[in-house]
């Protein structure tokens, strides 16, 4: 009798590593539960969510009794063992060392960098019930600009997508990071960027509805920002 397989995995899709892990899994159909973890209410600080990461954070991948942190980890692992096509994280040397390098580099680069902008603009005020710092948002907008010309001349320099002709799991990683802020306070990090513009077009068009599924839900934080700005207006 075949066993049959159970893959669960731990997300709030507000978080955007999850949502990598997300569009992954809809996009190619892996079957999966998906047990929500809300950061907000401090669901990842429980006694049970801390046996699975001691790290406390999402997502988390648990497969028959195998179970794994960090987005990066995550989308090979699934690339590498269920049955999808084989651009998603490819076989040949060359082809994966191209991703390898790419995700190496966002964790240091285009993850820190746009989320700064998100935690300085969204995240902050809502939490402080405070004013944007524009001199810091400036230098960390300045900072993340930096970054996006980095991501143009070094990744996207002469081909569609961040590691060759194919979309890959290093696309995830990063449309997911530059759509954190564009949902949440409708700022487009890319405006200045038209090559990183058409890049995301691609990446859309290349996973299908499970581009807005995985990013329906930003758009709450959006909600709460403006009230948070209404707010700041009455009180002015
Ligand atoms: N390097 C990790 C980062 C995971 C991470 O930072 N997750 C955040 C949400 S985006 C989290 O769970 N934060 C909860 C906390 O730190 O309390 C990955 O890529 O999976």
């Amino acid at each position: 009798m075949a066993t049959v397989r159970s893959l669960e995995v731990y997300l709030d899709l507000l978080s955007q590593p999850c949502r990598a892990v997300h569009i992954l899994l809809t996009c190619n159909r892996i079957p999966h539960k998906v047990q929500t973890v809300a950061l907000r209410k401090g669901e990842n600080r429980t006694a049970e969510f801390t046996k699975l990461n001691p790290m406390k954070k999402v997502p988390v991948m648990v497969d028959n009794s195998f179970t794994l942190t960090e987005s990066d980890a995550i989308l090979k692992y699934l690339a590498s063992k269920y049955d999808i096509p084989e651009h998603w994280y490819p076989w040949q040397p060359e082809r994966r060392a191209r991703v390898d390098e790419y995700t190496a580099w966002h964790h240091t680069n285009t993850r820190p960098h746009a989320a700064e902008v998100f935690i300085l603009e969204v995240l902050v005020p809502i939490q402080t019930s405070s004013q944007v710092d524009q001199v810091v948002l400036d230098g960390a907008l300045a900072q993340l600009d930096d970054t996006l010309d980095k991501l143009e001349s070094m990744f996207l320099r002469r081909q569609p997508f961040l590691c060759g002709d194919d979309i890959t799991v290093a696309d995830l990683l990063a449309v997911c990071e530059l759509m954190q802020v564009r949902a949440a306070s409708g700022r487009d990090v890319l405006l200045k960027h038209p090559q990183l513009q058409r890049w995301r077009s691609r990446v859309q068009a290349a996973v299908g509805d499970s581009f807005h599924q995985a990013h329906a839900i930003l758009f709450t934080i959006r909600d709460l920002s403006s009230q948070h700005l209404l707010l700041q207006q009455k009180t002015l």
